[in-house]
């Protein structure tokens, strides 16, 4: 979930305005600074409380009053955010206490929306923001649109994506929910133009620039972090990409998957080309080992949404964290109203900073829902862990933390781990049962890595104008080949919107988090493993039922964004580096095995 925090101060930039003439009056002080910051974190437990009640019903009822009553919201909160940055002015140039300082700079740099000066503009900025956010959610794609029988939202459109073999019925999927974003364009080009508005009036270049800048480090030089963190996996990804398009190749033929050149975009189990582990069937490596069919297990067992939610907490109890809060059962929305439209994009949600937590999620009882609701309750136990903090500082560590969490416990729901469960059969120690469960996650994780990378540069190139409004979907396109090598399954040209197809672009969640907790995740583990003195391969690691890596984690978890993120991932790993060495020590085996396989095959695009 975006919280709409208090905001903002302009002490530490260049291109603010001066302070006003009248501000010698009560000359401002340092102490004058820590008073504000006081009363900051004392109103945002009401605002917060507020915000995300608005928010809450207007993704879980869809409909023109409560995107009204978002926006409206919205609106006080992006108003009470100017006010707050017009007084911060006066404390610019002055020395302050480092606690002071870090709130200054948690108020201000990384914030997603900076308040344009204008109040008209402030109110378009959220309308816009309701309505794009409301499009997605209640998009369908209908036949005949005067008959509502005919009509199929996402999660009918995505479920085709994953089962059918049928490229034709795969085409039509893709493209019918590709077309339900067109409509969204002006709406984001106008969006855009509001957020720079916002961005530059505090003193940065643009969206892309304050997006850079929640980084504890110089906005240009996080960039080139995620430069650096992507040449060292793009190898990884290469061999990857070659093996499956073969593979699709021999399923579907020639004409359907060239043999040479980007893959097209519907035959890879995904809308997005974002997880490809829907096609594990078509890609398995050895047949006739066991069963990694993990949906078959939860259908067997009859799971339904409660009953896997419950499986998922029971994993972080066993690490020794509490048990979820009465309340999280009582208001989260767990599966799919039949009644009305709800955004069904997975998110958690803390409403009051305080242990109203909650998930807003369409649960089908199926493997990526499970890994789903692990990545959820990661947020969830976020929240709870750091509850003691002041508000500034109940944020991640950085917002690829917050991410992360989950999905590094998802890599504890080993091969083992789930036939211990029930959920899989058996679990051998082959080395074709290895290969096999390595390829299963490397669809999902690996997969992920370009596409986790690109959303960010086409908005980056959106905001600083390097991509023009005219060219915003080629732009798209040109992005997706360069990193993904994959191509839209039939020509798009400039009438279509494909960006705002994906949740977080109507959404306007930042992307680069999920890119950097893809790399984080396999980090944190490693150290985990270390620290439990794991014996053998990493990928054979499982920190379930380990109190003491529990407690380390919660102590992560604890520490929010009170230190620069980089003192907490030295405290919890040994390196104030992101690294990527991880993810190639986790997944050495598969890689090794597809050099072999892809050996005399012309790969890349
Ligand atoms: O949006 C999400 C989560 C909510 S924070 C469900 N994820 C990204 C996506 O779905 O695109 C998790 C993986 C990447
Ligand atoms: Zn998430």
């Amino acid at each position: 979930m975006n919280r709409l925090l208090p905001i903002a101060i302009c002490a530490v930039l260049a291109g603010c305005t001066p302070p006003p003439p009248n501000a010698a009056k009560d000359a401002p002080d340092a102490s004058g600074a820590a008073v504000l910051v006081q009363r900051v974190n004392n109103e945002a437990y009401a605002r917060a409380r507020e915000a995300a009640a608005a928010q809450w019903i207007a993704a879980t009822y869809i409909n023109a009053d409560s995107q009204f009553l978002a926006a409206k919201a919205n609106e006080r909160d992006l108003a009470y955010q100017a006010d707050l940055l017009n007084e911060m002015r006066r404390f610019q140039g002055i020395e302050l206490d480092a606690n002071t300082k870090r709130s200054f700079g948690l108020m201000l740099s990384g914030r997603t929306v900076l308040p344009p000066t204008d109040s008209k503009d402030q109110a378009e900025l959220t309308e816009l923001s309701a309505r794009l956010e409301a499009a997605y959610g209640a998009g369908k794609a209908c036949d005949d649109p005067a008959n509502p029988a005919t009509c199929r939202d996402l999660l009918q459109l995505s479920n085709v994506l994953a089962t059918s073999r049928d490229p034709a019925a795969l085409k039509k999927a893709w493209l019918d929910w590709h077309d339900t974003a067109s409509a969204s364009r002006s709406d984001y080009q106008r969006f855009a133009e509001l957020m720079n508005k916002g961005a530059q009036a505090y003193g940065f270049k643009d969206t892309g620039d304050l997006w850079r800048s929640g980084y504890d480090m110089p906005a240009a030089d996080f960039a080139a972090e995620t430069e650096r963190l992507w040449s060292e996996v793009e190898p990884l990804y290469k061999q990857l990409h070659c093996y499956v398009r073969n593979r699709l190749n021999g399923h579907y033929g020639d004409a359907e998957v060239p043999k040479t050149g980007p893959i097209p975009g519907h035959v890879l189990g995904n809308m997005w080309q974002q997880d490809w582990s829907n096609v594990y069937p078509l890609v398995e490596p050895f047949a006739g080992i066991d069963s990694l069919d993990v949906t078959a297990g939860l259908e067997k067992q009859g799971y339904d949404a409660v009953k896997l939610t419950r499986q998922a907490e029971s994993f972080y109890t066993s690490l020794g964290m509490p048990a979820l809060p009465e309340l999280f059962w009582e208001r989260s929305m767990l599966t799919k109203p039949a009644d009305r439209d709800v955004q069904c994009h997975a998110s958690a949600w803390d409403m009051d900073m305080k242990g109203d937590v909650r998930i807003k999620m369409c649960i089908v009882p199926d493997e990526e829902n499970l890994r789903t609701i692990y990545h959820e309750l990661g947020h969830i136990y976020y929240y709870l862990a750091y509850h003691g903090q002041p508000p500034l500082y109940q944020t991640g560590a950085n917002d690829g933390f917050h991410e992360a969490i989950g999905d590094t416990v998802v890599l504890s729901l080993t091969p083992g781990y789930l036939a211990q469960i029930g959920l899989v059969d058996a679990a051998s120690e082959s080395n074709e049962a290895i290969i096999n469960a390595q390829m299963k996650l490397a669809l999902e994780k690996v997969a992920f890595l370009p596409f986790g990378k690109l959303i960010d540069q086409w908005r980056w190139g959106v905001f600083d104008a390097s991509i023009a409004p005219s060219s915003y979907n080629s732009a798209w396109w040109d992005l997706k080949k360069k990193y993904q090598g994959v191509v839209p399954p039939v020509a798009r040209d400039e009438s279509a919107f494909d960006p705002a197809a994906k949740y977080h672009v109507p959404a306007n969640t930042p992307y680069t988090r999920y890119f950097l907790a893809h790399i984080l995740q396999f980090q944190f583990q490693r150290a985990m493993c270390q620290q439990m003195k794991h014996q053998g391969p990493l990928h054979t690691c499982s920190i379930f039922g380990n109190k003491e890596v529990g407690g380390k984690l919660w102590k992560l978890l604890g520490a929010g964004a009170s230190q620069p993120w980089q003192v907490t991932l030295k405290e919890f790993t040994g390196s104030e580096r992101m690294q990527a060495d991880a993810v190639l020590e986790y997944f050495q085996p598969l890689n090794q095995w597809l050099i072999e396989q892809n050996q005399g095959q012309s790969c890349g695009w």
